[in-house]
């Protein structure tokens, strides 16, 4: 232990330890930019250096380590300079367009612009080609005129995606962050996960916006908009309006989203009881005729990207059943034009997600049934806070209101699915029952739980072990192709979600700052608001889902096949 002096009181700290980090560690704040907790950018923005009062010299705060009789300040008149030529050069670099920029309320970089009062000195020329916004891809959007080049998508990308999609270029002598030969997304092997999103201080990557086509529908009186949330939303969005992280608002969604104005209020819950139905029966087919295992999840489009891009071989391990936004898709343009008696191409399906992959799922050929698409906007967590804004409703004031019973009713095997291990314990509680015709009272299979990248378990059913794996974060799944894993064991069945934790921490969440990384247990925050909801709920089996099966009992089974041509799909081997 070493004893260092920060702004005249003397700290305890380990000598492995950054100034950076004994600061954090005691509260006290220093700025930067490209330093964060599990996304560390390049280390070199040059924003953290504070005074080293000894040679009043200044210092890099992340990348000194403590020793004894250090003695810093973090805010003197030399820090406040240095810092302030360090942000006058970013934002000769940088252009300034906040007004129409979706990062103005949460930017990190106008926060210090603001804070060191820099001031634009002469704007760069951003008429290079590779300036202009670049919106070719489903998912994301990447404005290089507003990149700093911290480094921390780059780094996102590495640690959380592992497939390094996103690289530092040198094009004729400047730098541009993106795939190599500045491709578009789609076209490479990205996973679309949108956890580089999610790590950019600044608006230079963000999502797809699919906001102005969904005002554009609620304009249209010819239309018939009607949306539902995915499970991990509600655990989510009220970050945004500054409620305490882990704060269900399930209620006030559904009222935001009747004062908005759309028709129906409904949820992806209800759906993912579908995908249980589904996907169940196939594998309990599979476990009838002793295989082909292991069967792997398909709810993921990131996930499914990692297969058709990295592990075609893997293909026919996937099962066909489509995820449950595209599941409930094809039943908002079937079944429920069916039970409202109008004209399915009427209706205009938004579905709010913590994933920008899954707008580029919505889009896939694949994905609509007789000529009507399943989905036609997907919305971001985040977009659907600015909706909200947009129709200048005060969120936090809102009472709770009831989804919309007929295609929202949802039991807690359905809402767990937002978390990494959730689709396999929903899983196992309905084939358990089904093969063992019985109804288990102990539903909970806690060994599934948690947030390690890859968690196994051998899961007795009518007599038989069956071994099965829950993965979440794409450098675990490339691991675990790359090592070759699954020749380890005998797996059964297998989840896998691209984002570490799964969609509670989808790149299309409200974003988390880094003081919140440090200091907050966000995944376990917004998962256990899923974990009570199930354990709050009385029903807690897909299978027990009476709004589900009055759906196949009085629509989806009059039809044979009508189940495989609305919700199960195929993949491609590019
Ligand atoms: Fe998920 Fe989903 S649980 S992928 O993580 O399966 O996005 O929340 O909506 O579709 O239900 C995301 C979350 C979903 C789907 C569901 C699944
Ligand atoms: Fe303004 Fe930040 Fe957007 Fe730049 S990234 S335009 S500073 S809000
Ligand atoms: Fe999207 Fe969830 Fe998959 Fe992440 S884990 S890519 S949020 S579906």
């Amino acid at each position: 232990k070493v004893t260092i002096r920060i702004n005249g009181k003397n700290f305890l700290a380990d000598s492995e330890e950054t100034i950076l980090q004994v600061a954090r560690n005691n509260n006290i704040e220093i700025d930067t930019l490209c330093f964060v907790k599990d996304c560390m950018g390049t280390q070199e923005c040059n924003v953290c250096r504070v005074e080293d009062l000894n040679n009043n010299s200044l210092i890099r705060a992340c990348a000194t380590k403590a020793y004894e009789g250090l003695n810093i300040n973090t805010n003197s008149k030399l820090v406040q300079m240095g810092k302030k030529k360090v942000i006058t050069d970013l934002l000769n670099n940088h252009n300034l367009k906040c007004y129409t920029c979706k990062r103005v309320s949460n930017c990190e970089f106008l926060e210090l612009v603001k804070k060191t009062e820099a001031k634009l000195h002469k704007r760069k020329d951003f008429s290079r080609e590779e300036y202009q916004e670049d919106l070719r891809s489903k998912s994301i959007s990447l404005d290089r005129s507003k990149c700093l080049r911290c480094g921390r998508c780059v780094s996102a990308c590495r640690e959380k995606s592992g497939t390094e999609i996103i690289k530092f270029n040198d094009i004729s002598g400047e730098i541009f962050v993106g795939p190599e030969n500045l491709k578009c997304f789609d076209s490479t092997n990205c996973l679309l996960c949108g956890q580089c999103v999610a790590a950019c201080p600044v608006g230079a990557l963000t999502e797809k916006s699919h906001l102005e086509k969904v005002v554009d529908a609620l304009n249209n009186n010819e239309k018939h908009v009607i949306v539902a949330m995915a499970p991990s939303v509600r655990t989510a969005l009220g970050e945004i309006f500054k409620l305490e992280m882990g704060t269900d608002v399930t209620g006030k969604i559904y009222s935001a989203m009747r004062e908005i104005g759309f028709k129906k209020v409904f949820d992806v819950n209800f759906a993912a009881d579908i995908t249980i139905l589904e996907e169940g029966t196939e594998l309990i087919e599979r476990i009838k005729a002793g295989g082909p295992f292991p069967m792997f999840t398909s709810c993921c489009p990131g996930w499914v990207r990692y297969v058709e891009n990295y592990v075609p071989e893997a293909i026919p391990h996937l099962s066909s059943a489509k995820s449950p936004q595209q599941i409930f898709g094809a039943a908002s343009k079937s079944y429920y034009p069916f039970l409202e008696n109008i004209n399915p191409e009427d209706v205009f399906t938004v579905s709010v997600m913590p994933c920008v992959a899954k707008k580029f799922e919505s889009e896939r050929p694949e994905m609509e049934n007789n000529n009507i698409r399943n989905i036609d906007a997907v919305l971001t967590t985040r977009e659907l806070g600015e909706l909200i804004k947009k129709y200048g409703i005060k969120f936090e004031n809102l009472n709770d209101s009831e989804v919309d019973p007929m295609m929202g009713t949802y039991t807690g095997a359905g809402t767990i699915f937002g978390v990494t291990g959730g689709v396999m314990e929903a899983a196992l509680r309905s084939v358990k029952d089904i093969l063992e015709n019985n109804s288990l009272e102990n539903v909970d299979y806690k060994i599934v739980r948690g947030f390690e990248g890859l968690k196994e378990a051998t899961v007795t059913i009518d007599g038989n072990n069956y071994n099965v794996a829950v993965i979440s974060g794409g450098k675990t799944i490339s691991k675990f192709f790359s090592e070759n894993m699954i020749k380890n064991k005998n797996y059964h069945f297998v989840e896998f979600m691209a984002c570490p934790g799964g969609c509670i921490n989808g790149g299309g969440q409200p974003y988390v700052t880094p003081m919140e990384k440090e200091n907050k247990d966000y995944k376990n925050l917004r998962g256990e608001v899923l974990y009570s909801q199930d354990k709050n709920s009385n029903l807690r089996k897909s299978h027990k889902n009476q709004a589900v099966l009055d759906m196949y009992e009085n629509f989806v089974n009059k039809e044979e096949h009508l189940h495989h041509h609305l919700f199960h799909t195929t993949y491609t081997n590019r």
